[in-house]
């Protein structure tokens, strides 16, 4: 099973990842996740800190000429904002020293995780609960992950993504479009998907999206909304029903949620599913070119918390950002005076960003049912192993 952990302040000098447990033999080069943590950028909406970030990942450690060797792989990717602010973060956030002369931050903003993180931790300053809960963190996250992606797209499991909402603005589901896309794979998707400054599929919703966030953005306001992620290749036979840990649908709900601001995840038709008589929701077993399938897909790829096939189908519910313009109701937690808070530089959406941290978190996911099933120490052993099961079915 691959492992991985994240360290890093948003406005520290790095962010570093650990990442455990991959197989030996995986071509891998920092190319394969630089091209992803690019991809994390892509979004109409995002503040200025997009104008300064240029993220790169560092390999320091797990691959040898372009291959992993099985041991843990080291990652870096700096925070160019760390010197580049004229904020004085190296001091600010500074690892030595006792702190002195540095501006406590003691007005919590509604919607972050700045109260709640301050009772837990029994901080007097803000700041270093703005820092680590800051989405900042996805990019590791999503480096971490591209290795997991990387492993799948050796058995053909590709992974894609697109906007479905922002706002008040509603993509048009176009399933037969979808479904020509994903038929060669869902990376196919994201061909599409990322030529959008939104990550919509179809251009004018792209272009009704982009004057939305310029009109909130005036309003001093911000946007949530909702995506979805598909995963195509996966074999029949991932997660299981036995037990509650080991349901893949549970699983892929606990990662998208592990992604800041995500507040719903949705698995197939899920939501729908809810208010339309069973009849209309279940996929009919069929018999397609010989082999056991569906008649359609409204269960996300997904039954009894085990794959079946089909392509997975999961969708991320984003609230907005909750840094406003306008200000919001706080209470000072020095003087104890309410107030309203104060203004930084912040995004006026970042559904776009989410939709490919979700398909970082649903490789690392995926990837990990994969090996769970076939697993192996070199990608050489799995190989086999996964031909062998696959001849059977
Ligand atoms: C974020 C606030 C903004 C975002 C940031 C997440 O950063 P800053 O506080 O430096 O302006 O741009 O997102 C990223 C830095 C990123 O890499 O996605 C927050 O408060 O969560």
């Amino acid at each position: 099973m691959i492992r991985y952990l994240t360290a890093g302040e948003s406005h520290g000098e790095a962010l570093i990842g650990i990442v455990e447990g991959v197989p030996a033999g995986l071509h891998l080069t920092s190319g394969d996740i630089d091209i992803h943590l690019a991809r994390r950028w892509i979004g109409f909406g995002r503040g200025g800190r997009a104008k300064i970030e240029k993220d790169r990942v560092h390999i320091y450690s797990g691959v040898r000429f372009s291959k992993t060797m099985g041991s843990p792989i080291a990652l870096r990717i700096g925070n160019a904002a760390y010197q580049s602010d004229k904020a004085g973060w190296p001091e600010v956030m500074s690892v030595e020293g006792d702190g002195e002369g540095v501006e406590r931050i003691t007005l919590p903003r509604p919607g972050h995780a700045d109260l709640a993180g301050m009772q837990k931790y029994g901080f007097d300053d803000i700041r270093p609960v703005i820092d680590r809960a800051s989405a900042r963190e996805t990019a590791m996250r999503v480096a971490c992950c591209s290795i997991a992606r990387k492993f799948l797209s050796e058995f053909g499991i590709e992974i894609g993504s697109h906007v479905l909402r922002i706002g008040e603005i509603e993509a048009s589901y176009d399933q037969d479009r979808i479904d020509g896309l994903i038929q060669e794979g869902a990376g196919q998707i994201n061909r599409v998907a990322d030529e959008s400054q939104v990550r919509m599929l179809d251009a004018a919703d792209s272009d009704r999206c982009v004057e939305h966030i310029k009109e909130v953005k005036k309003d001093g306001d911000s946007l949530g909304g909702v995506y979805e992620v598909m995963v195509t290749g996966v074999p029949a036979g991932l997660g299981s029903y036995v037990q509650w840990d080991r349901k893949l649908d549970a699983q892929l709900g606990q990662a998208i949620l592990s992604i800041q601001a995500q507040k719903a995840v949705e698995i197939g038709s899920g939501f729908s599913a809810a208010s339309t008589r069973g009849s209309k929701v279940h996929d009919e077993i069929v018999r397609v070119d010989g082999k056991l399938g569906r008649a359609s897909n409204r269960a996300g790829g997904i039954e009894g918390g085990v794959s079946n096939g089909m392509p997975l189908v999961v969708r991320g519910y984003m609230k907005p950002i909750p840094t406003l313009i306008n200000p919001l109701r706080s209470v000072d937690i020095d003087s104890g005076e309410s107030q309203t808070t104060r203004y930084e530089r912040s995004d006026v959406t970042s559904v776009p960003a989410a939709s490919t941290v979700a398909e970082a978190v649903v490789a690392m996911v995926i990837a990990n049912a994969f090996l769970e099933k076939f697993g192996g120490d070199s990608i050489g052993e799995i190989r086999g192993r996964y031909q062998t099961a696959d001849s059977r079915q």
